[in-house]
């Protein structure tokens, strides 16, 4: 019976139909082997739970049926009973300390690796992200959602970003997360990060994605009006072509005073980050 039970929920849990279909139930397929971690944990829990809320229905059921007035006229005076007594408290004990030892240890892995091959800072802002490549020359870049009337064929509405953060594939990534003003949180399901960007705080997760590709997410903290139009886009290449990524981006966003810019005027070296942030978002307004 457990196993039927089992089997049923597991396949409705399962990544039978992922991939973003109509219709589609459950999580999307995971990039990390820690997404999958996830998926297995909520799978176990949602069987647990399945189980104990069948169990209550039953005995529900059971002494309406058995203890109605028609069948049992002269009800027992018992009011108590120590065995049962401590059988209900020790067992409910018993069934969150199943499900916390994997949670917790799912939630310290989930914050740190033993490695790491390099690290990105993601800075939430109203209503825009900011990346920042501290191993790769320090340069750093905003990435703004593309307009309804400015997507090309093909591009996601309101799930595509003018510069996504860009991550190479089967390294350990580390990510800082915090925050320029309010709070806003840093989400891609299929990686299985959901992780708040706060002012003055430095959060911290990783991610491992298996297989090159573009990943999607969005700000998943209400942050003000443009909360809804700041999507996560993270595009995965293999290590080679990040690289050369890297060598172009850290060209191309060089407005950080560390490194040497090669197209940016004199003028714009005496600028602080701030200000240079200032102007571009001016710049887009306008
Ligand atoms: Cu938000």
């Amino acid at each position: 019976m457990k196993y039927l039970f089992g089997s049923i929920f597991v396949f409705f849990t399962s990544n039978l139909f992922a991939s973003a279909n109509d219709w589609q139930l459950s999580f999307q397929n995971p990039a990390t082997n820690l997404m999958q971690e996830v998926i297995d944990l909520h799978d176990l829990i949602l069987i647990i739970m399945t189980v104990i809320t069948l169990f209550v229905l039953f005995l529900l059921f059971y002494v309406s049926f058995r203890f109605s007035a028609k069948r049992n006229p002269t009800p027992s005076t018992t009011t108590h009973n120590t065995i049962l007594e401590v059988l209900w408290t020790a067992l409910p004990v018993v069934i969150l300390v199943v499900i916390a030892i994997p949670s917790f240890k799912l939630l310290y892995k989930q914050e740190k690796s033993d490695t790491y091959d390099m690290t990105v800072k993601v800075i939430g802002h109203q209503w825009y992200w900011e990346y920042e490549y501290p191993d790769h020359g320090n340069f750093y870049f905003e990435s703004y959602m593309i307009q309804d009337e400015d997507l090309q064929e093909g591009d996601l509405r309101l799930l595509t970003v003018d510069n996504p953060l860009v991550i190479p594939a089967n390294k350990n990534v580390q990510i800082l997360i915090t925050a320029g003003d309010v709070l806003h949180s840093w989400a891609v399901p299929s990686m299985g990060i959901k992780t708040d960007a706060v002012p003055g705080r430095l959060n911290e997760t990783w991610v491992n994605v298996k297989e090159p590709g573009t990943y999607r997410g969005q700000c998943s903290e209400i942050c003000g009006t443009g909360h809804g139009f700041m999507p996560v886009v993270v595009k995965v290449l293999p290590e080679n072509e990040f690289m050369a990524w890297a060598n172009e981006a850290k060209n191309n966003y060089a407005i950080n005073e560390d490194i040497q810019p090669i197209a940016s005027p004199e003028e714009e070296l005496v600028l602080s980050k701030n200000d240079v942030i200032k102007l571009e978002v001016e710049e887009k307004k306008l």
